[in-house]
């Protein structure tokens, strides 16, 4: 903050667009709303160092965040169920455990269900302060758990279901799943052929799968905005009745990105309209985050190996163009343009 001249008032600059990962942003003093959990010298630590995830690893922090803002909002009386995946092995080789909570490994396909249970559980026993969470990967979630996840939404159970969206089964070699995007190269999907990659036309969107049930709160986030992240746990936690967040994480590991580029990746998937944020309630959605600085689709792909045939020489200019279509899409249906 510029010092005061003699005579000028002080006036607090308002912090816009920075990480508040800690207690200040530039050489600035955040205020006490304006702290993330994980600025909290209190944070819980839910998911310890000492786990085996990749350098770099999307599904890890956000993970983190996500439980440790949730956490706070129960007063610590929270217990999660992991579906099988790369959550759960990178931090659950048997005996040892990086968790700090009460957590249980469901099978791959239902935790959703088991998530129901413990619920239903807690709830006869007379302990509605204690709080449930279920979690698992985009396979876990969109394919495999699918039914479970879709009764648990139909009977208004009262969990959150975090899906961590890494677009493919990353923890058995990067297959593909139905969250897998268009062209992208994966080990089931490989780069050849006239249309190298995955298909496009297929897949399926489960944040607005999650919205045709009507449950009380459906949000998206993006471990490129992890304040926005926190928020959105912690505001899901507040109400009651089936919730569902599914977060945009990075894999370094089967995206072909760099480790140190996670954010910047995960940011200009964001930036460039491919993963809209927003937040929905009852099946409306109620609030969206406005692209401040629009992107191409490419400045995201480019950074991507499971992209890189995108690129050869001459590059597939028709699928790109295909891609920043979708993109578009996605700006005009959810309004984020930033004006
Ligand atoms: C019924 C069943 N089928 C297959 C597997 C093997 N399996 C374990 S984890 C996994 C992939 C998980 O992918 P995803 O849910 O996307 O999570 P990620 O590892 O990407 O975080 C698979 C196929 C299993 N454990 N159970
Ligand atoms: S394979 Fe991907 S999701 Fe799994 S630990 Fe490595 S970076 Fe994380």
């Amino acid at each position: 903050m510029d010092q005061p001249v003699a005579g000028e008032t002080l006036v607090e600059q308002p912090v816009k667009f920075y990480q508040t990962g800690t207690f200040t942003v530039g050489n600035r003093l955040l205020s006490e709303t304006e702290r993330s959990v994980q600025a909290d010298m209190d944070r819980t630590n839910s998911l310890n160092s000492g786990h085996r995830a990749c350098q770099g690893c999307g599904e890890a922090l956000g993970a983190r965040y996500a439980i440790d803002a949730a956490m706070r909002a129960t007063g610590n009386k929270l217990i999660a169920v992991n579906a099988t995946g790369c959550l759960e092995v990178f931090s659950t080789p048997y005996p040892e455990t990086s968790w700090q909570i009460p957590w249980l490994h469901s099978l791959f396909g239902n935790a959703a269900a088991v998530a129901s249970g413990v619920a239903a559980a807690q709830r006869a026993l007379g302990r509605r302060d204690v709080r449930v969470i279920a979690q698992g990967g985009d396979g876990g979630t969109t394919d495999i758990g699918f039914g479970c996840l879709s009764g648990m939404f139909e009977r208004n159970d009262d969990v959150l279901y975090i899906c961590y969206d890494n677009e493919a089964y990353m923890n058995t070699g990067v297959q593909r799943s139905s969250a897998t995007p268009p062209a992208a190269r994966t080990a089931t999907t490989p780069a050849v052929g006239e249309t190298p990659g995955n298909v496009f036309g297929t897949g399926k969107n489960v944040p607005l799968i999650a919205m045709a049930h009507r449950i009380p709160y459906v949000a998206t986030a993006s471990v490129a905005s992890l304040r926005d992240l926190e928020r959105k746990v912690t505001v899901a936690m507040a109400i009651e009745g089936s919730r569902y967040i599914h977060i945009h994480v990075p894999c370094p590991l089967g995206w072909g990105s760099a480790p140190q580029d996670t954010i910047r990746v995960a940011r200009l998937a964001v930036e460039s309209g491919l993963f809209p944020l927003f937040e929905a309630r009852h099946g409306e959605v109620t609030a969206r985050t406005p692209i401040r600085s629009r992107v191409p689709v490419t400045e995201y792909l480019k950074l991507q190996k499971r992209f890189a045939h995108l690129f050869g020489n001459p590059p597939q200019s028709e699928r790109i163009a295909a891609i920043q279509a979708i993109a578009d899409r996605n700006i005009a249906e959810f309004g984020l343009n930033d004006s």
